[in-house]
């Protein structure tokens, strides 16, 4: 019997310590406060950015820089590659916020559609700054805009249209190869664009082809259009284009991408057309060695190396200081008026 007594005090015992420790387990996890596992585990900056994609020499320029920057700032980046879907864009934001980064960057693919997720951010408290395109939103619902001036990018273009053809009496036809539809940067571009050329009526749009920034479909704008020129033979030029019969004098393209891709169609058709004025936006270095070839005359720089300037203001928005409500990039233009010997690498 006695023996039988000891047991069941030595279970007992066994059973309670276990319970104790099990119960002192539980208070020390539950005081634990679940803050941000950035700050406790690593001491870094977790910065939640959603790219839209990599449909451009400058787009992959764009993303190295943002990561490279953010290595030199021991920034942590949480990536997303949206494929060009916002739908891809919005999963990723509400990724970020379950996760509690402490910044959201993104680059609106289009201007609509971002309210909900924007407030639901807002809710996690995380502050969000739009980089390199614009939003029509509430603007209490991001902190600020880093990126390029499109309107100052399309005036550039048409400036240098105006003054290369200021001796020009007659009408001056234009062929826009527009990007991709309900971005702020197409708004911009076209808009400012138009805003220049308008001051002159001899300057006529005659037509505007949406490309989606791809090089592919600048190639299929330029089939589409040699097509048409080799089967109406009342057309007899070889070196210019030519839009439903009517002689295009100068094709302005909101990107190198498709500017390349159409320089591919021509080249596919055994054209060259110095006769018809190119101008492009971007500035990567294939557009910028077929503008000292003379194949084409205006490259209107937009800058993608916006990953220093970023860090910069997730650094002060982590520090729950206030940012500037727009941050552009450093821009300029480059003319077949240059002296290209003064051009150094582009790196995109
Ligand atoms: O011009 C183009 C890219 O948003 C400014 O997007 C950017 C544009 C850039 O696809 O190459």
């Amino acid at each position: 019997m006695k023996g039988k007594i000891k047991t069941i005090q030595i279970f007992s015992i066994t059973i309670f310590s276990i319970a104790v420790i099990f119960l002192m387990f539980f208070i020390i996890r539950s005081s634990k406060k679940p803050v941000k596992q950035t700050e406790t585990q690593s001491g870094k900056l977790i910065l939640g950015f959603s790219q839209i994609g990599s449909e451009s020499a400058w787009r992959t320029r764009n993303t190295q820089s943002i990561f490279e920057a953010a290595a030199e700032n021991d920034i942590q980046i949480l990536f997303d590659d949206a494929q060009q879907k916002q739908e891809n864009q919005l999963k990723a934001i509400r990724s970020f916020i379950v996760y509690q980064v402490d910044v959201i960057a993104f680059v609106p693919i289009v201007e609509d559609g971002w309210d909900n997720v924007l407030l639901e951010a807002k809710d996690a408290g995380i502050p969000v700054i739009l980089v390199d395109r614009q939003i029509n939103a509430d603007p209490s619902l991001y902190a600020g805009f880093l990126g390029e001036n499109g309107l100052e990018e399309g005036r550039r273009a048409a400036r240098f249209l105006v003054n290369k053809c200021r001796n020009m009496k007659d009408e001056v036809t234009i062929f826009e190869m527009s990007g991709t539809e309900n971005s702020s940067v197409v708004r911009d571009r076209a808009k400012g664009f138009r805003e220049v050329i308008s001051e002159d009526p001899k300057f006529k749009i005659v037509h505007s082809e949406d490309g989606d920034f791809l090089r592919s479909r600048g190639k299929e704008i330029g089939d589409n259009l040699l097509t048409k020129v080799i089967i109406d033979k009342s057309v007899n030029s070889r070196n210019r284009l030519y839009y439903d019969g009517v002689l295009i004098d100068a094709v302005y393209s909101h990107n190198d991408s498709m500017t390349l891709g159409l320089l591919d169609s021509l080249d596919a058709h055994g054209m060259n057309t110095t006769g018809t004025i190119i101008i492009s936006v971007d500035a990567e270095q294939k557009s910028i060695d077929a503008l000292t070839k003379g194949r084409l005359n205006c490259v209107v720089e937009c800058n993608p190396n916006l990953g220093p300037k970023l860090m910069e203001l997730v650094k002060e928005i982590a520090a729950g200081r206030p940012i500037p409500r727009i941050t552009y990039n450093n821009e300029t233009v480059f003319t077949e008026d240059d002296d290209f010997s003064k051009y150094k690498p582009r790196g995109y």
